[in-house]
């Protein structure tokens, strides 16, 4: 293991023969449904949480609400307004690129399709919609196991992202041990850009690096996302719209094929939260890539780590490690290289 390159040492998750991942998780085992038979049977699940467990199975997604009033989702926005006004040096934001933190970004980017990485952080109101105790409910089912929140970004637009798979972006000690929940904080239509996916393709083949291994952590332009597109193109179906009320969560499976519609109305706003989750006992440590400024004062890429957890109840997230490291707020005095765009354009993963 010592003589393997390090990018080798780290996409080190293993593949079935199928080409999905080898997971240990109840949900990807064969016997998926026999186990939610027994369990109902046993009583200890009920009919309704049943029917949505095996939709997960056979399909890579489920749906439920959780109860969110306007007042919360206005906290929220309203974190949102004041990041942009104070530019902290301890939150970041992103647009097709690595997140950069406010204090060294540029106002002009609040624009389709930006979001900001880990408000959770941040605003009380997104650290309790993130640890909201029925998403918590329905991960720790699903994982059968104690989860934590990984990680979320908050969209005040759609991301018109092209259809992916978490594993390549969210970076979780184990691939299947990932789980999304993407929650409407306003009423999404086609105008807005919704998300999209294709059900099923959960069970779809990973591309592998080298025989049974797969590529994790890696920027959309990845050999896997070409692999992905391929398979899509031959199966040849539409991907499913999730329009949604305010409240409703789409919750996926870590090899659903997903993205972000392009919007009919390039100026509707599609305000989400989307939260990406692990097990508890194999997440010890985040580490996240950013855009940082070197000493010279141009922006390159830094990776940075947290083992600190926000707490609310017994259930856990990640503390950013922007905040763990505590940057110098640099927007007080900018150097002029930080405000140039090319090193942002040319960043190409989160
Ligand atoms: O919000 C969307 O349109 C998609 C978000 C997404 O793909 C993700 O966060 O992984």
């Amino acid at each position: 293991m010592r003589f393997l390159p390090r990018f080798l040492r780290r996409d080190r998750p293993r593949l079935r023969a199928d080409g999905r991942l080898r997971s240990e998780l109840w949900l990807d085992r064969d016997d998926a449904h026999r186990r939610i038979d027994k369990r109902l049977r046993r009583g200890t699940l009920d009919g309704a949480r049943a029917e949505k467990l095996r939709q997960l199975v056979e399909h890579g997604h489920l749906r439920f609400t959780l109860d969110l009033d306007e007042a919360q989702t206005a906290a929220i926005d309203g974190a949102a307004d004041a990041l942009w006004r104070d530019r902290p040096a301890d939150v970041a934001y992103a647009c097709r690129g690595l997140p950069i933190p406010f204090a060294y970004g540029d106002g002009a980017d609040r624009r389709p399709p930006y979001r900001i990485a880990d408000l959770h952080t941040a605003c009380d109101a997104a650290l309790r919609l993130a640890l909201d105790p029925t998403l918590f409910e329905w991960v720790e089912l699903i994982f059968g196991a104690p989860a934590v929140a990984v990680r979320s970004f908050y969209f005040e637009w759609g991301s018109q992202e092209l259809l992916h798979r978490d594993p390549m972006r969210v970076p979780v000690s184990r691939p299947h041990h990932l789980l999304t929940a993407w929650i409407a904080l306003e009423d999404v239509t086609a105008e807005s850009g919704p998300v999209t996916y294709i059900p099923g393709s959960h069970r779809w083949p990973f591309y592998q690096l080298t025989p049974s291994r797969m590529l994790v952590h890696r920027p959309h332009a990845s050999p896997s996302a070409a692999w992905d597109a391929a398979q899509w193109q031959r199966v040849g179906v539409e991907p499913e719209v999730f329009t949604a009320r305010r409240g409703e969560v789409l919750l996926w499976h870590h090899g659903l094929l997903h993205g972000g519609a392009r919007p009919r109305d390039p100026e509707r706003s599609r305000k989400s939260l989307v939260v990406h989750f692990s097990t508890r006992a194999t997440m010890r440590r985040l580490r996240l890539r950013y855009q940082l400024p070197a000493a010279d004062g141009t922006l390159s890429t830094a990776e940075l780590t947290s083992d600190r957890l926000l707490e609310l109840d017994g259930r856990c997230a990640f503390d950013s490690p922007l905040r763990v490291h505590g940057l110098p707020a640099a927007a007080q005095e900018p150097a002029p290289a930080l405000l140039s765009r090319p090193a942002l354009q040319h960043a190409t993963m989160l």
